[in-house]
């Protein structure tokens, strides 16, 4: 087939949040850097504007990314790109974890990181011998793989149109909690970019601020410390204005790489503290026990250090009962977070958790995919019922998300840091608090 353009295709979420996007389509942007100079190549974000479905032609080639939430979203575009003459790959984590599911609509599917099998599809595509399901057999290492190009670079304005870059360093997680799907998206083995690449990639995008991908970039602390403390020397360097991932409690253990995170203009661990009660220890790899003094332990190292914690929980684990909820929100007012985080324990496809409630009878299994946004129930707990959880978790984000509640830990925030940081740490925290605000506002009771 002659192909007259890609076109890669973030399916809508959020739409524009005062004027911007939330995060910049990385994904995206990654995989169009993979396709040769030769074919025109676009990136459509719904989020920032509707697809403009009028230009698509019997020789487009669509590649669609894909999550649980909104592949109902991405088959209507798929549909509609089929019914004008398009050839749709759909790839992305629901492609991954659902493959049956989404090669009944696609013409091709992707599952896995596709960095050898997407530049496949194209040559097959264009060679008319695609197959309909490409899989990526081993993970790729990092070094050198899909480079951001500076064609991708010009078309799309971060600056102007995302409120935050999103950045990659290493990728991977060993820990296989059984409700996440890592192990099965970005594999056991954790890999890294090598540090002149990180460098290179900000410099070249020109960012001051970013948001890691990175499963669990704080398990490196333990396991890749030289590469950790090579990586902070380096960004130590760069003007940035402050970056942010997500990291497990026990990088409170590595306090002098905490300092030197500071220095490399760290802003905040995103920490899966999980939960307060030490019955769920088992659903969580090892990695969060329960321990409230532990985990306090652990925020004011990091905070003695001028970084800020988002505690992240999540809720219907197997042993928790109704009173989870009050004790959480005691832990948050009691520990200092400067943010929180709460999900509803979400069964996504490929996952031990999932399995385990299809075997019991536990999954409702009328729940369309979009109610997989981790606010809406979607399985019967086991130590309360499924009203109980959706009303302790409605609860649970009322207290925490009002405005008394975001400005109390603005406050406390900002007492922490010296005056002339207020306006960044100011940002920080307000976009933190009032994005969970909006995501948990999606929930219709
Ligand atoms: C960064 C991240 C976020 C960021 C950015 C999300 C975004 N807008 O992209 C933030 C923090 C905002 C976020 C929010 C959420 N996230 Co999130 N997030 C991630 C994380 C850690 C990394 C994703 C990433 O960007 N990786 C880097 C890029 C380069 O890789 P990639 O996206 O995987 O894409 C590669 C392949 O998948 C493939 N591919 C992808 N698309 C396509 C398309 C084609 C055509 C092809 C060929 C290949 C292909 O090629 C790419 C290059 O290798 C993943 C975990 C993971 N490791 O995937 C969870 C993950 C995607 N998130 C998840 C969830 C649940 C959420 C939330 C619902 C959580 C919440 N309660 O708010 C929200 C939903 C937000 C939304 N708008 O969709 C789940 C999704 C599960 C599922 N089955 O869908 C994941 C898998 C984590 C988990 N719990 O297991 N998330
Ligand atoms: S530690 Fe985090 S990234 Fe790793 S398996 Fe558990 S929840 Fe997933």
């Amino acid at each position: 087939m002659n192909i007259d353009k890609v076109v890669l295709v973030y399916p809508r979420r959020d739409g524009r949040i005062f004027g911007k996007a939330q995060g910049s389509p990385y994904t995206l942007m990654r995989l169009a850097s993979l396709v040769p100079d030769e074919l025109p190549v676009e990136i459509w974000d719904e989020d920032l504007a509707p697809i403009p479905f009028h230009r698509i032609t019997g020789h487009t080639l669509m590649g669609i990314t894909s999550k649980t939430l909104s592949i109902d979203r991405a088959r209507e575009i798929a549909d509609e790109a089929r019914r004008r003459g398009a050839t749709v790959v759909v790839g992305g984590t629901h492609a991954t974890l659902a493959p049956e599911e989404v090669a009944s609509w696609a013409h091709i599917t992707a599952v896995g990181e596709a960095y050898f099998t997407w530049p496949r599809i194209i040559e097959d595509v264009l060679h008319d011998r695609a197959q309909t399901l490409y899989v990526d057999e081993s993970w790729a290492e990092l070094h050198g793989v899909a480079r951001l190009t500076d064609r991708v670079l010009k078309m799309v304005n971060e600056k102007r149109d995302y409120w935050t870059p999103y950045m990659e360093i290493t990728r991977g997680c060993p820990r296989n909690c059984n409700f996440c799907t890592a192990i099965r998206v970005s594999g056991r083995v954790m890999r890294h970019r090598p540090v002149d690449e990180v460098v290179e990639e900000i410099e070249r995008r020109g960012i001051r601020r970013f948001f890691l991908t990175d499963d669990n970039f704080g398990l490196n602390f333990r396991t890749a410390p030289d590469y950790i403390e090579q990586l902070f020397r380096a960004l130590r360097r760069l003007p940035l204005n402050g970056w942010t991932n997500q990291a497990e409690m026990m990088v409170g253990d590595f306090p002098d790489l905490i300092r030197l995170a500071r220095e490399a203009h760290m802003d905040k661990f995103f920490i899966g503290f999980e939960s307060v009660n030490a019955g769920n220890r088992r659903d969580l790899g090892g990695k969060s026990k329960g321990n409230l003094q532990d985990y306090k332990r652990v925020i004011r190292t990091i905070q003695k250090y001028g970084i800020g914690v988002v505690g992240l929980f999540v809720f219907g684990l197997d042993a928790d009962t109704p009173d989870v909820f009050q004790n959480t929100w005691n832990f948050c007012k009691e520990s200092g977070l400067d943010n929180v985080s709460f999900t509803i324990m979400t069964p996504y496809p490929g996952t031990t958790a999932r399995q385990e409630y299809i075997r019991d009878g536990r999954l409702m299994l009328d729940m369309p995919w979009s109610k997989y946004d981790t606010s809406h129930v979607v399985f019967e707990p086991v130590s309360m019922t499924a009203d109980q959880l959706r009303e302790g978790y409605d609860w649970i984000c009322r207290k925490a998300y009002s405005l008394p509640s975001i400005a109390t830990r603005g406050l406390y925030t900002l007492r922490r840091h010296p005056l002339r940081l207020a306006p960044s740490k100011l940002f920080s925290t307000f976009s933190t608090d009032f994005g969970y605000r909006k995501t948990y506002s999606y929930r219709s009771v």
